[in-house]
């Protein structure tokens, strides 16, 4: 792996040049592959992993770390392989495992790590073990998974519901008892208080080590402690205690990344999870950013306008809460999200550019290891759906007569799914402005967006102030300067509507990041702990060498200057 024992440079000016504490992960940017929507090599329609290998020039050039690659396994597809039924095949609509050992060894012959993604809360009723536990009370895998007696009138053991939508029972007729499971109902849960169960992920795990990949990112890890019969579900009593025994089991020893995604991980907790002494994850993906902006009542389903200030303070806590010990993560969006320049930014056509730079820049420089989702690199935007039908996604097409039929309406539930449903991120990616983008030469598994043809990876790369070349840039300035790996990190303005600003500090040097976030010219006055003369290091709209006092920002300018703190 690259970057593994990166140098640092002499910037203390002592002569001396260190073997860098951090590990590779830490100076790394990852790079999520939803794989059914990013390259289809056979003209099916479906993304697959031969596509993947043929565009790793594309992500070797941005420069990312390793790439986390959403599902390939054998799977019915209820949830676009979050639905898993056998952890050691690849579907075949995704390739062969001939296919993705070729990915392994021409990703890291170009210096790229693949972090699979572990889906062990539940499987797919159409697992073996599902199959054969379902057939009798006293089948050996029956305590794989999650069963209740019916209540008294027959009914489900309680008032679980699913995440997805509906009752989280499915009576089965067989034995008559209810299976638990907390998505879709072809997705089982399985049952982590079972030992064996534990054992047969830890031999999966090692076994994909022994393929060659860098780590593993974990779906819903935050679920696995659950006690149902208590009402707990998220972060429950024996979360920690199954994180550690597959640390001990599979994780010890090894260099590989590892990130937990726990929608229910809060500053205050998050240091269990990723602590240097607790041996559990690298970090996890938590979700304080999202959720901020979701409605009280009907969650992402009504769409809210942004608030900047509240993003901020998100942002700030979660900076500050990992300060000295554990490691965070930074995203804007994943296959589960809408787009980033969509839900942050402004994708006009005057704006959509220079605020997905933008916000890259203001991630980016952050302490954690960012996260770009596919497309993102390119500024890719949301899709408009005019018929709640036209949606493919399990969880929108479960929670739509749920939302509905708790009171909102059907233009309502439409708008929300269109803001922050999982179809804008999964249209499929938009490589060239040709017939099927590049993506496909044959009918695709869902629509392109129709601004392909202005909007995809050839146009944006040949333009040299580009989304990508900006991406590009920043990567790379992580790669080499620990300041933006290592500095502390100092929140500046928090409460100012519409500049996001920060700085970090390291060895006497000082990076400090200003940027509007709006579609409008703005003044700004920098507080002092900011001020910084120096290098421009990044910039969208024009560099500058030095930041102090009032500073008047055009709309979505992001700076960057990095330098010694001037003298007062
Ligand atoms: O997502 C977890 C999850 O809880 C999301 O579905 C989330 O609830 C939703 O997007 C917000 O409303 C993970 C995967 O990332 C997702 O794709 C899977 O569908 C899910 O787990 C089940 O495996
Ligand atoms: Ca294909």
């Amino acid at each position: 792996m690259r970057f593994r024992f990166a140098l640092t440079q002499d910037r203390a000016g002592d002569g001396e040049t260190k073997m860098s504490a951090t590990t590779w992960w830490q100076r790394a940017t990852g790079y999520q592959v939803y794989p059914r929507s990013f390259c289809d090599a056979n003209g099916d329609g479906v993304g697959d992993i031969p596509g993947l290998i043929s565009k790793l020039d594309h992500l070797a050039d941005l420069g990312i770390g390793f790439i986390w690659l959403s599902p390939v396994y054998a799977s019915p597809m209820a949830d676009n392989g979050y639905d898993i039924s056998d952890y050691e095949a690849i579907a075949p609509e995704f390739g062969t495992m001939a296919d993705m050992e070729r990915l392994i060894a021409e990703a890291k012959a170009r210096g790229i790590g693949i972090v699979m993604d572990l889906v062990v809360n539940h499987t797919s009723d159409e697992h073996a073990w599902f199959k054969s536990a379902r057939g009798s009370l006293v089948d050996a895998k029956r305590d794989y998974y999650v069963w209740r007696d019916p209540d008294s009138d027959g009914g489900p053991p309680d008032e679980t519901q699913s995440l997805f939508g509906g009752p989280a029972w499915t009576l089965d007729p067989v034995t008559g008892q209810y299976y638990l499971h907390l998505f879709d109902r072809k997705q089982p849960d399985l049952n982590w208080e079972n030992p064996a169960l534990r054992a047969e992920i830890w031999a999966m795990m090692n076994r994909w080590f022994d393929r060659g990949t860098a780590g593993f990112r974990m779906d819903v890890i935050d679920l696995i402690g659950k006690d149902i019969d208590a009402g707990i579900i998220a972060d429950g009593p024996r979360l920690h205690e199954y994180i550690r025994e597959m640390h001990r089991e599979t994780l010890r020893g090894r260099d590989v990344v590892t990130v937990g995604e726990a929608w229910s991980a809060r500053p205050d907790n998050a240091l269990l999870y990723t602590g240097r002494d607790r041996g559990e994850l690298s970090m996890v993906f938590q979700f304080s950013h999202v959720v901020e902006g979701w409605d009280a009542e009907f969650g992402k389903w009504r769409a809210r306008p942004r608030d900047l200030v509240a993003l901020k303070r998100v942002f700030n806590a979660w900076q500050a809460a990992l300060a000295d010990d554990g490691w965070n993560s930074l995203f804007w969006s994943n296959h589960d999200l809408p787009r980033a320049v969509s839900k942050y930014g402004d994708d006009s056509a005057e704006w959509r550019v220079r605020s997905a730079k933008a916000l890259a820049t203001v991630l980016h420089l952050m302490k954690g290891t960012p996260y770009v989702y596919q497309g993102e690199e390119i500024g890719m935007t949301n899709m408009a759906f005019s018929r709640v039908e036209e949606f493919d996604d399990v969880e929108i097409r479960n929670n739509y007569p749920v939302q509905t039929g708790r009171g909102l309406s059907e233009d309502e539930f439409l708008a929300g799914a269109n803001a922050n449903g999982r179809d804008n991120a999964r249209t499929p990616m938009q490589w060239e402005a040709g017939e099927g983008a590049g993506f496909t030469v044959g009918t695709p598994w869902l629509p392109i967006n129709p601004n392909y043809r202005a909007i995809n990876v050839a146009a944006d790369r040949s333009d040299p102030e580009g989304v990508f070349a900006h991406y590009k840039s920043l990567i790379s300035l992580r790669n080499r300067l620990d300041i933006i790996s290592q500095g502390r990190f100092v929140p500046l303005a928090e409460d100012h509507p519409a500049v996001w600003a920060y700085a970090r500090e390291l060895a006497g040097e000082r990076l400090t990041m200003v940027a509007n976030l709006t579609s409008a010219p703005v003044g700004f006055d920098l507080p002092p702990e900011g001020t910084v003369a120096g290098r421009c290091i990044a910039a969208t709209a024009g560099p500058r060498d030095g930041l102090e006092g009032r500073i008047e920002l055009a709309p979505w300018e992001a700076v960057a200057v990095l330098g010694s703190v001037r003298p007062t």
